[in-house]
């Protein structure tokens, strides 16, 4: 149902309204504003539009007394929230016409608005799209996280490094949020526990040795057509004594303070830096700190509303984004137990039939595990809580007669070595479903990680292909492609993106490729324009742009798309004379500040578009661009004016891929290995309008087995060898002429991410690019039809699985 709009503000027109903000809200005179008090002033007049909804949205979900959806992410990379907001209410006319009429411009208002950047990449931009939808489909949802005042670092790249400055996106304060300090709830750590009940039960009495208060900022999130607004509910932190007055009246001003800054630096960054103990302390202190609040505060609602909490599964489902929020299925537990008094075996019965976990990689070093005299030390009762769970299903699997290997597999705590709690065997055990992300992850996580947990709970593993908002990544980032669709099948794929199928009977039409294409190149110029602002290099919008922008990763192999970028700079320079394809070799993508590997890719991208760039044998041929401080806005643009995405992970390593299904719905042709869910978009678009190269993730699994050799494979390829000596020797980096030695060594004693051995198919797989890129209407076609068969990778879909199959909700 979509409410009317609001009466307090029918009458009036929004321009009106929006100077009345302006004076009153803003506190500023037209006449003295600047643009940064009207941006303020058009959030909060847009805002008000939303309140009436998310309010009406509130009370039918309590008159329905449905189940509520609660999403659990140390992650929500949500951006910038104003576009979307005002497409969602199509008020986007109406706001500019407004502003128009006190000489403002919405597209530099917009510009004003920070990118919210409380996330690292596709997991968290993953949450921000299934927010959106979960209100598009009217499904009542709230998402939990961490309002986090510095989040993700800002990416500086000085002379070609990576620099890391904090993020300072509220520093102009954040007009779409609401401090509800009301909901606040004491969350404790370390001290000690007491068994209070000696005749057996089970209630024992955790005495916290240290407590925070966590309280919620509310920011609403609009769904399509405004037909739904939901929460999306992101804790701070505050000292229960802000001030220790006796302490600061003694002198002491900076200790007097020292709870509040304690209770601070829980939400200053995400991922603190873990390579030593204070940040590992901190980052389970952080992802225990809003699981508990989070966890209290649907205990509280369902005790509020429903009253029996023997029927929490019935209202509420409860999904874990990946392991972080995995400490919730013990604090669930913990409250049944140690608050309701309920049994612990039916505490943990009502807390699997309400959760769910979502797993997101299968990378041994990103399964999170924490030492476990940290864990025990910090939460000794979930610690107890934790070792019964283990106790049950070790139990369950000696009885299925399972052999010591399977058992210790299946373990919560990893024996081999220091002990360990594993938390992605917790999130298993605790959870009633577990999904992977694409069809092939979800195979690879029954193979291998969860093999053993899979064959003693076999109805768990289910899968869940991820998808991506068409109201963001198609309607908003590419107004002139959503107009073309418009005008060819009519308007109803706004509504059902499954319906861009429509455009399969016209990929051919001449016309609507022209169209098409004039479409991407007016967006490939605006590009050029924001490179050469960024970077100074000027791009010919004619080029092919090719571009790769994600986290740097070595498994994402920009490694491998930077030595081709060398090979084929070689062979421009070698052989000038012939048909080259113009090109510009687009990344962009942050570093884990620890990472050293992936920094030096920075570096190296770096180094080779200052030589290219600036190579007058290349000229136009070959242009190489780094964009820095990759980020969610900086993606909307690039997105829409890509030709060809980059999606080489080294096959079996990418669980997904989010990036990949934006770049097919706004046209771009994939070159990608059988990896994620690159394998599901070829099976959509078809093998014809994808271009895969590569080895299969059985293959490569075969070759690490079978005693892999890079060396002989970068000698065995003329070009490759060229490519990766000319590295090593310093022909990029003729300032210190060792810097890739490493990188490039690495390559010849062990190339763990294949680089070596997808070279020559990938370098095949450009050239056949290139060559499909001189037919012009060949390639136009198959762009069409990869707008046509992506709709499916809609999260709306994604969230429709979820609702049916694991929440109960549709
Ligand atoms: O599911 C969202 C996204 C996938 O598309 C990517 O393939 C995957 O790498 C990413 N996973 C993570 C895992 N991080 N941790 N933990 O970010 O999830």
């Amino acid at each position: 149902m979509t409410p009317a709009k609001p009466s307090d503000t029918a009458g009036t027109d929004m321009a009106a309204r929006l100077v009345d903000t302006l004076r009153h809200r803003v506190g500023k005179d037209e006449r003295a504003a600047k643009p940064h008090d009207w941006y303020t002033a058009a959030v909060l007049t847009v805002r008000d539009e939303i309140i009436d909804r998310w309010m009406e949205s509130t009370r039918r979900t309590y008159a329905e007394s449905g189940k509520r959806v609660y999403y659990l992410s140390l992650e929500f990379l949500i951006g910038r929230l104003l576009r979307d907001a005002l497409n969602n209410l199509d008020l986007t006319g109406e706001l500019a016409r407004a502003l128009a009429a006190n000489g403002m411009d919405l597209s530099h208002l917009e510009e004003l608005e920070p990118d919210a950047a409380l996330g690292n990449g596709g997991l968290g931009r993953l949450a921000a799209c299934f927010m959106e939808s979960l209100a598009s489909l009217d499904i009542p949802a709230y998402g939990y996280g961490i309002r986090y005042v510095n989040g993700m670092f800002r990416q500086r790249i000085d002379d070609g490094n990576q620099v890391e400055l904090p993020e300072t996106w509220l520093s102009h304060g954040n007009p779409w949020e609401f401090d509800r300090r009301e909901s606040a709830y004491r969350v404790g750590f370390g001290g000690e526990v007491v068994a209070v009940n000696p005749a057996g039960g089970d209630t024992v009495v955790w005495t916290p040795a240290e407590q925070v208060e966590a309280s919620a900022v509310d920011t609403p999130v609009v769904g399509w057509r405004g037909k739904r607004v939901n929460t999306l509910r992101l804790w701070t932190a505050h000292a229960l004594d802000p001030i220790r007055l006796d302490a600061f009246n003694a002198g002491d001003h900076v200790g007097a303070l020292e709870g509040e800054a304690r209770a601070a630096s829980l939400v200053r960054v995400l991922y603190p830096a873990d390579s030593h103990k204070a940040g590992q302390e901190l980052r389970l202190r952080q992802e225990y700190f809003f699981s508990a609040a989070s966890i209290q505060d649907i205990v509280r609602r369902h005790m509020q509303y429903v009253g029996d909490i023997r029927t929490l599964p019935d209202k509420a489902a409860i999904q874990l984004n990946d392991t972080h929020p995995a400490v919730a299925v013990a604090e669930l537990v913990r409250l049944l137990v140690d608050v309701h008094a309920l049994g612990f075996d039916e505490a943990l019965d009502i807390t699997r039939r309400t959760v769910a976990y979502t797993n997101h990689t299968l990378l041994p070093e990103a399964l999170e595990s924490w030492p476990l005299p940290l864990f025990e030390r910090l939460l000794p009762r979930h610690m107890q809580i934790i070792y019964a769970i283990n106790a049950r299903a070790l139990r369950e699997a000696r009885a299925k007669g399972m052999d010591d290997a399977a058992i210790s597999a299946i373990s919560l705590i990893d024996e081999g070595g220091e002990r360990r709690v594993r938390m992605a065997n917790l999130a298993f055990a605790g959870a009633h479903s577990v999904n992977g992300v694409a069809a092939l992850h979800t195979e690879l996580m029954k193979q291998t990680v969860f093999r053993d947990l899979n064959a003693l709970y076999p109805d768990k593993i289910n899968n869940k292909t991820n998808g991506v908002t068409p109201r963001r990544w198609l309607m908003q980032c590419n107004p002139g492609l959503t107009g073309v669709i418009k005008d060819a099948i009519g308007p109803a794929f706004l509504d059902d993106v499954e319906k861009l199928e429509e455009l399969n009977a016209m990929a051919g039409d001449a016309a609507l490729g022209e169209r098409v294409a004039e479409v991407k190149r007016a967006n490939k110029v605006a590009l050029s324009a924001q490179i050469a602002d960024l970077v100074g290099v000027r791009v010919d919008p004619d080029a092919l742009f090719d571009v790769q922008i994600k986290r740097i990763h070595e498994y994402k192999r920009q490694l491998l798309n930077l030595i081709e970028t060398v090979a084929l700079y070689d062979q421009i320079r070698s052989h000038p004379e012939r048909d080259w394809v113009p090109r510009v070799k687009i990344f962009g993508g942050k570093a884990a500040a620890s990472y050293h590997n992936a920094k030096l890719v920075i570096k190296l991208a770096n180094d080779i578009a200052r030589r290219v760039n600036s190579d007058p044998g290349v000229g136009e041929l070959l242009k190489v661009v780094f964009v820095p401080n990759y980020n969610v806005t900086l993606a909307e643009r690039i997105i829409p004016a890509a030709d060809l995405s980059e999606q080489i992970s080294t096959a079996g390593m990418e669980a997904s891929g989010t990036g990949n299904m934006k770049f097919a719905l706004n046209g771009a042709l994939t070159i990608g290995t059988l990896d994620g869910a690159n394998i599901e978009i070829m099976e959509r678009v078809g093998e014809e309008n994808i271009v895969i190269f590569g080895m299969t993730a059985d293959e490569v699994a075969a070759k690490r087995a079978g005693g892999y050799d890079p060396r002989a494979v970068i000698e065995g390829s003329p070009e490759l060898a060229q490519a990766v000596r000319s590295i090593a020797s310093g022909v990029f980096s003729p300032d210190d002429k060792d810097r890739y030695k490493g990188l490039m060594g690495g390559l010849y004693d062990s190339d763990w991410f294949m680089v070596a051995a997808d070279f020559d198919a990938y370098a095949a797989a450009q050239r056949d690019v290139d060559a499909r890129w001189r037919d012009r209407a060949g390639w136009r076609e198959a762009a069409i039809r990869n707008v046509a068969n992506v709709g499916w990778f809609s999260s709306d879909r994604t969230i429709g699985e979820y609702a049916r199959d694991i929440w109960g909700v549709l």
